[in-house]
């Protein structure tokens, strides 16, 4: 008997939690992924929140994750049905049509500090990458002006800052990469001792050359080679191993903040090889 009322008490519990979360008919997740950086392009700690909305009502809170080791610092799942409310319903789930926000909470402040809101028109079970960065870009040339800012305090003349004194396209600090390329490999452009360098050194015994370089968590790096033919240069993705005799089937690498050394076959041919920072998608996109 007992074992029947406490069966009895889940079944009704269920079917309550059910009349009040879902209007309509329950439908496959949404799940959203991605960065929250500040404006220097660094991932957000993981003491603060993510929260979600639905049409201003709260539905989901999130301690953020860690970047360590990956391009992205939090995945919330969020319930989807498809709608058609009655009226006891609640904003436990998003309906198609309805306003979701996204937002990243200073847990500390309780202010919040990154937000992104849109109607929601997604496909059942669809998984969706939004980067957001709280920098702004008033030349609109793909430079953070508080990075700007940044450089200019290290390496001004003592004048006024002002965005357009600092550009996208200039090396600031003379290292040989300007300026929105140390920002996309996430160095420092006021610093010439940091840049993304790569070291090439033959292996002794092996058909291989080792390439070592420093890492910047967060980001991910991908090794290409050129080829000369008739129809001009074809860049294609190269593989490569993690250690000097291993199989060279790797095509990406995740950042640590450390050093790493990838390896390279050789085959007596020259090669013609380049690191590449993959780039980020900017805003949200919906992955297949
Ligand atoms: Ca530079
Ligand atoms: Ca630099």
């Amino acid at each position: 008997m007992r074992t029947l009322r406490i069966l009895l008490g889940c079944l009704i519990a269920g079917l309550v939690c059910w009349g009040r979360s879902h209007a309509g008919l329950p439908l496959p997740s949404l799940t959203f992924y991605g960065l929250f950086a500040d404006e220097y392009g660094w991932p957000y700690s993981s003491d603060d929140l993510v929260e979600v909305d639905v049409d201003g009502a709260r539905i989901l809170s999130q301690k953020l994750g860690s970047a360590n080791g990956r391009d992205y610092n939090y995945v919330v799942r969020v319930p989807y049905d498809s709608g058609g409310r009655g009226g006891d319903y609640n904003h436990d789930v998003v309906a198609p049509g309805e306003r979701l926000t996204i937002r990243l909470l200073d847990r500390s402040t309780g202010k919040t500090v990154l937000s992104t809101n849109f109607i929601c028109n997604l496909l059942a079970g669809s998984v969706v990458r939004l980067d957001l960065s709280s920098g702004t870009d008033s030349l609109q040339d793909g430079l953070p002006d508080s990075l700007r800012e940044w450089i200019w305090d290290a390496l001004g003349d003592g004048n006024l800052f002002e965005p357009a004194r600092v550009r996208a396209t200039a090396d600031s600090d003379g290292d040989g990469v300007i300026n929105l390329d140390e920002y996309r490999a996430g160095t420092d452009p006021a610093n010439p001792e940091d840049l993304l360098n790569l070291e090439i050194q033959q292996v002794e015994g092996v058909e291989s050359v080792q390439l070592r370089f420093f890492t910047v968590p967060g980001k991910t790096y991908r090794l290409e080679n050129a080829q000369w033919t008739e129809a001009g240069v074809i860049v294609n993705p190269a593989r490569f191993a993690s250690h000097p005799t291993g199989e060279a089937n790797l095509r990406e690498v995740m950042g640590t903040g450390r050093g790493i050394s990838i390896f390279v076959p050789t085959s007596g041919d020259p090669q013609f090889l380049r690191l590449v920072v993959v780039p980020r998608p900017s805003g949200g996109r919906i992955l297949p």
